[in-house]
């Protein structure tokens, strides 16, 4: 069974970072099939950490729903157009199903070929040594496509007076076949959290598997389990800290590769120790990782910045939706984005576009309010943007900066110095 591991959505360089190190170590330490994914495309600074450490990226997955592929019964056989009839008998009658699929010679799906089916064509013509592609197969009620969502397959599927359905891909090419009652098996996928673990911060789909696991530094809003499962979480600066404890814990050193991601999701959250959240523990765990790495927490921080900011290399629709996490908390529903930008003006420049593209995030996903955290991570301050529901925008204790902004001096968290002052304002 494969196990994934996912940062939340709207990836950062921590979540990408944490998934793919604690893969590594999942591997190591003999979880079999272990794949870190990313939540959506690879965040640009994310690309340049994999570049400059030479590691073959993560991949980019927009959803993770089960899909008719994953349930495919590979072990069934597919009839060939070309076996006599006699065969097919003689292939059903081994597989032990009531029908199976038959395949042209091109590999295009043909139709069902069944028991009775057969019978019937003996009957009428007292012969079976023609090929089966001359005999008149059985219409299908059902054929699914491999990248249909089983959710979406499942009720018609259960409901239907067929047991086997023919599986084909976009050309009509036949893959194999479903059968009914895979549709009542546990899914075919586990999921490992890291760096989140709010289900609506997650990747879609994460509600039709299981979480197996999480290590996290965040608040904890996660549904109760039905098993018992692994749950690391600690306050700390960076999920990449919790993850390289977990290193240590088990005895296993960090490759070079590994070190350097780490160190780019630890600088990154903490901007470079700069940022409330950071502990002595992110530190000290930088200072090991850079003698693994042969890099300093510095050298990395600054590769960091040097990649573009969101505002220079993004439209604002994109950038305000780069690093934005929904929250649903006392009846209202809330999206807190954060850019890191070193240049505020550039910024101002582009307030009035970013509030339209708020305007129109507000709009499309039904929120009740929209705030943009925009962080210079040099200078160690914030600006806020912020659009929606006005009592919420009046209770916030930050004084109007320029153009419609608000000032946050000293502000460089989301999760500890605004989450918290935005729920107190929900009162
Ligand atoms: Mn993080």
């Amino acid at each position: 069974m494969k196990t994934f591991v996912c940062g939340h959505r709207n990836p950062d360089v921590d979540s990408v970072m944490s998934a793919y190190a604690l893969a590594e170590l999942r591997r190591r330490t003999g979880t079999d099939n272990v794949v870190a994914i990313c939540a959506g495309l690879l965040p640009d600074r994310a690309k340049w950490v994999f570049d400059h450490f030479n590691i073959t990226p993560i991949r980019p997955h927009r959803d993770v729903y089960v899909r008719v592929r994953d349930i495919l019964d590979e072990t069934l056989p597919m009839i060939d157009a070309r076996m006599t009839l006699l065969e097919a008998l003689r292939t059903l009658e081994s597989s032990g199903e009531s029908s199976l699929p038959v395949r042209a010679e091109d590999g295009m799906f043909l139709g069902m070929l069944s028991p009775v089916r057969l019978l019937n064509y003996f009957i009428a013509k007292g012969d079976l040594s023609i090929p089966v592609g001359q005999a008149t197969l059985c219409p299908c009620t059902q054929i699914l496509n491999e990248h249909d969502c089983v959710h979406d397959v499942r009720t018609a599927a259960i409901r239907s007076s067929h047991n086997h359905f023919p599986v084909v891909d976009d050309q009509g090419r036949l893959l194999g076949t479903v059968v009914k009652r895979s549709f009542a098996l546990p899914p075919p996928a586990r999921m490992i959290l890291v760096d989140h673990n709010e289900i609506e911060q997650g990747i879609p789909g994460l509600d039709e598997i299981p979480v197996v696991e999480v290590v996290d530094h965040h608040r904890i809003s996660f549904a109760p389990t039905k098993e018992p499962i692994r749950y690391t979480a600690d306050v700390v600066g960076s999920a990449c800290t919790l993850v390289a404890r977990m290193y240590r814990a088990a005895g296993e050193r960090p490759t070079r590769e590994v070190a350097g991601a780490l160190i780019a999701g630890i600088v990154s959250d903490t901007l470079l120790f700069q940022s409330p959240t950071s502990t002595d523990e992110d530190r000290k765990t930088c200072a090991w990782l850079e003698k693994l790495s042969g890099e300093t927490a510095e050298d990395v921080m600054r590769g960091l910045l040097s990649v573009a900011s969101p505002l220079q290399s993004m439209t604002p629709d994109q950038a305000v939706a780069s690093d934005a996490k929904t929250y649903v908390e006392s009846g209202h529903r809330f999206i807190l984005a954060q850019i890191e930008e070193t240049n505020l003006s550039l910024f101002h420049t582009h307030a009035d576009e970013l509030a339209a593209a708020m305007d129109r995030a507000v709009a499309g996903h039904g929120l009740d309010f929209m705030a943009l955290m925009v962080t210079d991570p040099v200078r160690g301050n914030s600006e806020l943007l912020y659009r929606g529901q006005e009592s919420v925008r009046r209770a916030l204790p930050f004084r109007r900066g320029p153009e419609g902004t608000l000032l946050m001096p000293g502000v460089l968290s989301r999760k500890k110095q605004l989450l918290p002052e935005i729920l107190a304002a929900l009162g």
